[in-house]
């Protein structure tokens, strides 16, 4: 049999639209990766007769579940849970749980597809798998909070365990609702194991794992730039989102001698010429995880800034741009804008920010450009620190965690970087497929040694 004898490119997507209806953010995430991947297999029958790509592609199991929990008013609130465990060819399943009202089947297979290849790129053994809820915490008291994690974890606890899936937070979880997770989780299996990571310093958690995908970000830019003899310091960055990610990518670029000009929520942009001090980013970070209140505010207490309502940041010029907030949050036409005004380098910190058009932008533009699934790795690349501190029942110090993401960071850049170099038109590193590329082959690799599983 010859490679030839195989669907091409076309006929797999027409089979992935077909089996997965009306899932277009799924979709294009495989789409993505198949351009790359179709390349590189052209010669590689194995892949082929194996129909490795297209088992990726499917995932384990989706899980979806009933959420019922009763708000202060004494009315009966149901949501919809879910957990997809994409693949576990390389290590129990891991990736985060999002909980907000856009949550649904096809965002969730897009985010456990993409973890797969993340989190092959970590180095560390994790497989992949997403999950959350339609869930809205805006607006809703500490109290509904517990009852709904609390219900979320009576379903989802039979699914998890610290050697088959460990979920974390991404979008609306943070601290405080892996904390309520992790209770209920004890509170029904009385075990206490490292279930789930991104838990609270004093029971379990590791330090550097709030940080971490922000700092992680910018520790790819700096890679990048650095392979240009240059560096974050003295750029201006443009930074969307205003979460866990968004802030700790400013504060990480200002450390760094970078100026921070704009960070953003869902309801518009703040632009903030003077740039962003410590102060100012500690004010945003109290204001979405304490008050929780709007990133607009910023512009009254802080003069010389402006609020932009219903606006995304990329018309602001700038010579680096990190996009933190959501899928999808940039198109072609916006990243045509950032590369006209002068961007170098693109670095994602949300999960598929940039649609496939900005991405083809970025690529032709011959401009450094590095997808999430490489430079948001250093989140989970923690998760993953936090999980084998776990398991030996030790805490590492911050400083050796401090080195260990960066060194992370360098090496999945450093991948990246050998199968991606040379392939842009202007000659220049393709970090997109570098980092396909480079995910695939160790998922790939170690589901052939299973046979057909
Ligand atoms: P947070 O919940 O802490 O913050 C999310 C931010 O994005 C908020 O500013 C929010 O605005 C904004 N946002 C959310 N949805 C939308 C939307 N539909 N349109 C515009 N803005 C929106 O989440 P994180 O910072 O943890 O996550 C941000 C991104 O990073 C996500 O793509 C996530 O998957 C990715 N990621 C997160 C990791 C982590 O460790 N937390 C690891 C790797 C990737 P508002 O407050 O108005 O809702
Ligand atoms: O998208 C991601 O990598 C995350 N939300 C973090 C996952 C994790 O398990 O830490």
């Amino acid at each position: 049999m010859s490679v030839a004898d195989h669907v091409d490119l076309e006929q797999f997507m027409a089979g992935v639209e077909r089996r997965n209806p009306g899932e277009t953010e799924f979709i294009q995430a495989v789409r993505e990766v198949a351009e790359d991947i179709y390349d590189f297999m052209e010669d590689k029958v194995h892949y082929h007769e194996a129909q490795i790509l297209r088992r990726i592609a499917e995932p384990d199991r989706v899980i979806s579940f009933r959420v019922c929990w009763e708000d202060d008013n004494g009315s009966i609130r149901v949501q919809r849970g879910y957990r997809v465990q994409n693949n576990n060819a390389i290590g129990p399943y891991k990736g985060g749980l999002r909980f907000h009202p856009s949550v649904n089947q096809s965002i969730l297979k897009f985010l456990a597809f993409e973890q797969t290849f993340k989190n092959s790129l970590t180095g560390l053994p994790m497989g992949g798998g997403k999950g959350g809820s339609d869930f809205n915490p805006k607006g809703k008291s500490n109290n509904e909070i517990m009852r709904f994690c609390q219900s979320f974890m009576t379903e989802l606890y039979r699914h998890v365990g610290e050697d088959t899936d460990v979920p974390a937070g991404d979008i609306g979880v943070g601290a405080r609702e892996i904390g309520y997770m992790f209770g209920q989780y004890k509170r029904i299996s009385n075990k206490f194991t490292g279930v789930l990571t991104g838990k609270g310093l004093e029971f379990g958690g590791s330090l550097v794992r709030t940080e971490a995908t922000g700092y992680g970000a910018v520790y790819f830019m700096q890679n990048m730039l650095g392979t240009k003899s240059d560096s974050c310091e003295g750029k201006t960055a443009v930074i969307s989102g205003s979460g866990n990610v968004a802030t700790h990518a400013a504060e990480k670029v200002l450390q760094l001698g970078g100026k921070v000009i704009t960070l953003s929520d869902s309801q518009g942009f703040i632009h903030d010429p003077d740039g962003m001090s410590q102060e100012k980013i500690d004010w945003v970070k109290h204001q979405k995880t304490v008050a929780r209140a709007p990133l607009s505010e910023y512009a009254d207490k802080f003069s010389g800034s402006s609020w932009h309502a219903g606006e995304k940041p990329w018309g602001i010029a700038c010579d680096i741009a990190l996009p933190c907030a959501t899928q999808n949050e940039m198109d072609g036409e916006q990243a045509k804008t950032l590369v006209k005004n002068g961007c170098i380098a693109v670095s994602e910190g949300a999960n598929m920010p940039v649609n496939l058009d900005g991405v083809h932008v970025f690529k032709d533009a011959g401009i450094l450009y590095a997808p999430g699934k490489a430079s948001n790795a250093g989140g989970v690349a923690v998760s993953g620190l936090e999980m084998s501190q776990n398991s030996g029942r030790i805490s590492w110090s911050e400083d050796q965690l401090q080195d260990q993401l960066k060194d992370i960071m360098k090496g999945i850049h450093d991948t990246c970087a050998e199968y991606g170099k040379g392939h842009l038109s202007n000659g220049g590193c393709d970090y997109v497929k570098g980092a396909n590329i480079a995910g695939f082959v160790k998922v790939a690799d170690a589901m052939l040694a299973f046979g057909v599983v």
